[in-house]
């Protein structure tokens, strides 16, 4: 019913020559309440990091923003649970399906179901590794071989004088998840050019605190002799601090660490010289994605990528970007 209304809106969009439908890497407006509102089924991955809180409320605030109305569904990290989320959203005729799956396989079943019930679905955040890419509109998010790419560089840089063999660790994102493949993908890239880098042990956190703290401990305990620390994403890296501390050794110099995200906690231990870098991945996605799912169910065409932007900070950089941090 709501398809007809918007494809009237969006002829008489065409008709009155206010064109549009490109550009959509601008952020939200925040203006649209009213006629055209639509009904968004979202299905978050759960509560499991720092990101991820911010992630909500970006969506949350988007949606009222831009006069959504929003279906939230967190599945607590498991896939069966986004899957279920999904069937109901199908069932109960949504206009527009989005959702960040928390593993990257295992879903062409559930999205070839949405496309027969011609809802549209927009991928945020992490991707599918689906053969069939016509299963989903667009998908918004980081570039993280691009992340993993760039905490290699660092490490490159920072160690480039040395001779000795440079033994590091990795905590790795939640299994078969898009940015815990990508990121050690984009890592392991980029340090292979030099065999001095060792990654002498690497396990998941599964991108939460308490793991990370675990599975240091772990490493700690096998490993007399670790340079570095790589950690898929700040949480773990806050929880690895505590492990090396809890070993009576100084994080950021008797074990440098980089990270990825940095939300707040992050980047106030960077300040504070326990993380040597962070690379920065935004999880403020809620504005760009209203905007392309007002253009999705209105039938405008999108592009089938929109990748976000980001940054990398230093210890001084932290220092300088903390106090107006959103988040
Ligand atoms: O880096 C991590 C979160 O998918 C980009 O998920 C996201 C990642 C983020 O739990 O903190």
């Amino acid at each position: 019913m709501l398809k007809k209304i918007s494809l009237l809106v969006a002829a008489a969009v065409v008709l009155a020559g206010c064109g549009g439908g490109d550009g959509t890497t601008s952020a939200g407006t925040g203006t649209g309440a009213g006629d055209d509102s639509i009904v968004m089924g979202f299905s978050q991955v759960g509560a499991e990091s720092g990101w991820r809180t911010a992630n909500t409320k970006s969506v949350q605030e988007s949606a009222k923003s831009a006069g959504v109305e929003l279906k939230f569904s967190d599945a607590q990290q498991k896939q069966e649970n986004q899957i279920k989320a999904l069937r109901s959203f199908i069932q109960q005729k949504v206009d527009v399906i989005a959702f960040s799956p928390v593993v990257e396989s295992g879903w062409d079943t559930v999205l070839k179901e949405a496309q027969n019930a011609k809802i549209p679905v927009i991928l945020t955040d992490r991707a599918v590794d689906s053969k069939d890419t016509s299963l989903y509109k667009t998908f918004l998010g980081s570039d993280f071989v691009e992340e993993g790419k760039k905490a290699g560089q660092w490490l490159v840089e920072e160690y480039k004088d040395a001779k000795d063999p440079v033994n590091i660790v990795e905590l790795q994102g939640t299994t078969g998840s898009a940015p815990a493949n990508d990121r050690k993908a984009g890592f392991a890239e980029v340090i292979g050019a030099d065999p001095k880098f060792k990654i002498i042990a690497s396990q998941t956190g599964d991108f939460t605190r308490a793991k990370g703290k675990e599975v240091m401990e772990a490493f700690l305990k096998s490993n007399p002799d670790i340079d570095v620390l790589y950690a898929h994403n700040d949480d773990m890296g806050l929880g690895a601090i505590e492990a090396i501390e809890g070993a009576g050794k100084t994080p950021g110099t008797d074990i440098k660490i980089i990270t990825v995200d940095a939300v707040k906690d992050g980047m106030q231990a960077l300040a504070d010289g326990k993380i040597n870098y962070i690379v920065e991945c935004s999880p403020l996605l809620g504005p760009q994605l209203m905007d392309l799912a007002k253009k999705v169910v209105k039938g405008e065409q999108v592009p089938p990528r929109v990748v976000t932007e980001e940054t990398t900070f230093t210890q001084e950089q932290a220092k300088q970007a903390l106090p107006s941090r959103q988040y």
